[in-house]
């Protein structure tokens, strides 16, 4: 364990450190925080039509508002949703299997939330699931999270539900309600769930007619994108009725993929190509990141990131310079960012290149290349996993007090 700890404290070490962008530095402080957890939206949902409808209309008119990173990729495994929200508070990777909020929710973590409590920030979850789905209540309290609001402290009905429980209509409404008494500044995550499969919708939720392919999936998938869609929009206005919006920052990320591989003849139709290529397959994995700063124009970012990355990118923003734990993540705003993203069955993309199932790829052309173009970053995407497993299997931060410091702006 401790010569674990010594490899894995050397490498890190050794790595670039961020150099952080002083326009972006301290922008959030003393500002509230909502993180919006998007229940399996991916990226190509975003500005793109069906049958003349606009899928995601609200989120397309915010991102022009935005900062929006396109080329964002998740990084979950085994444990979905709970392994994104892992990766996102402690810019470590999720497990190879297993769920590390069931394996490993006894560990200690230098997490967002307890971060952020160094900085006066009052962070809570809000979920309308069970509480012990995912292990969330234990998870939530080992990663410093003051206060989770649960399924029990909705008022859910059969009129308000669909599939997995409280529509997201209704939850953000509730939520709402719940964090505008809140000590501020907050740190509030709110996790959404009606566009999770098997993407069932009522009739009158419906604001789109379904998809016509042969995946029912897909079919369906696009109609409670759409649904989302409106949830956030109407979120946005309840924020701004409370009169939250202008003292707050939002960030807004995809969890995971929605649509398989399994339906890949369905997906290609619905992008209009003939056949998806291996990789298509990797840029299906690319799910929307928004940071919305009222006040503030944002700009469209097209350097490779991912779900590990956003950690430092929210406590750089709140002010915060004690980036603490091991872990893996760059600030998305430095201005030395490596365009690269590690996904956890070991593909990689970087800004030309994109390797998966053993081989490499051109990223612009998708046509195979030689190995030998992708194999220094190969060892560094290795390298990344290797050691983030050896971080959660050895709890490896009960040893490490701090990590490299950044250079302050
Ligand atoms: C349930 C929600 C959805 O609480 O997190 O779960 P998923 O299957 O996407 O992990
Ligand atoms: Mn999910």
């Amino acid at each position: 364990n401790s010569e674990d700890l010594a490899v894995v404290k050397a490498y890190l070490d050794a790595e670039p450190k961020d150099k952080l962008n002083p326009k972006m530095f301290g922008l959030a402080k003393e500002r509230n925080i909502f993180i919006v957890s998007m229940e399996s939206l991916q990226s190509v949902m975003l500005e793109r039509e069906m049958l003349g409808y606009e899928l995601t209309p609200f989120l397309n008119s915010l991102i022009k508002e935005s900062f929006y990173f396109d080329q964002f990729y998740h990084q979950t495994g085994q444990g979905k949703t709970s392994d994104a929200e892992f990766t996102v508070d402690n810019m470590l990777y999720p497990l190879p299997s297993g769920a590390v909020f069931f394996t490993h929710s006894h560990n200690k973590y230098y997490s967002i939330p307890k971060q952020l409590k160094e900085n006066g920030y009052y962070p809570v979850a809000l979920h309308a699931n069970d509480k012990t789905f995912w292990n969330r209540e234990q998870m939530y309290k080992t990663l410093g999270y003051e206060r989770f609001f649960s399924a029990e402290d909705y008022e859910v009905t059969a009129e308000n539900s669909v599939g997995w429980g409280l529509k997201d209509i209704p939850f953000f409404e509730q939520s709402v309600e719940k964090v505008r008494v809140l000590p501020q500044p907050f740190y509030a995550k709110l996790i959404t769930l009606t566009n999770h499969y098997p993407f069932t919708l009522e009739e009158e939720d419906r604001l789109i007619p379904q998809y016509n392919s042969n995946s029912k999936t897909l079919n369906r998938y696009v109609t409670t994108v759409r649904y989302m869609d409106e949830a956030l929009k109407q979120f946005f206005d309840s924020v701004k009725a409370a009169g939250l919006y202008e003292n707050s920052i939002f960030i807004l990320y995809g969890d995971h993929y929605g649509i398989s591989k399994k339906h890949r003849k369905a997906m290609a139709m619905f992008l209009g190509k003939e056949k998806l290529s291996a990789v298509d397959h990797v840029q299906l994995q690319r799910v929307p990141l928004i940071i919305h700063i009222p006040g503030v124009k944002g700009k469209r970012i097209s350097s490779v990131s991912g779900q590990v990355d956003v950690k430092p990118t929210i406590l750089h923003l709140a002010g915060n310079i004690s980036l603490r734990g091991l872990g893996f993540g760059h600030d998305l705003f430095a201005l030395n960012k490596p365009d690269f993203a590690v996904l956890r069955d070991g593909s990689f993309i970087t800004e030309n290149f994109v390797y998966t199932n053993g081989k490499c790829y051109n990223k612009r052309t998708g046509e195979k290349i030689d190995g030998a173009f992708c194999e220094p970053l190969k060892q560094q995407a290795q390298t990344h996993l290797k050691f983030s497993d050896k971080v959660i299997y050895g709890d490896l931060n009960r040893f490490a007090e701090s990590r490299k410091k950044p250079h302050h702006p």
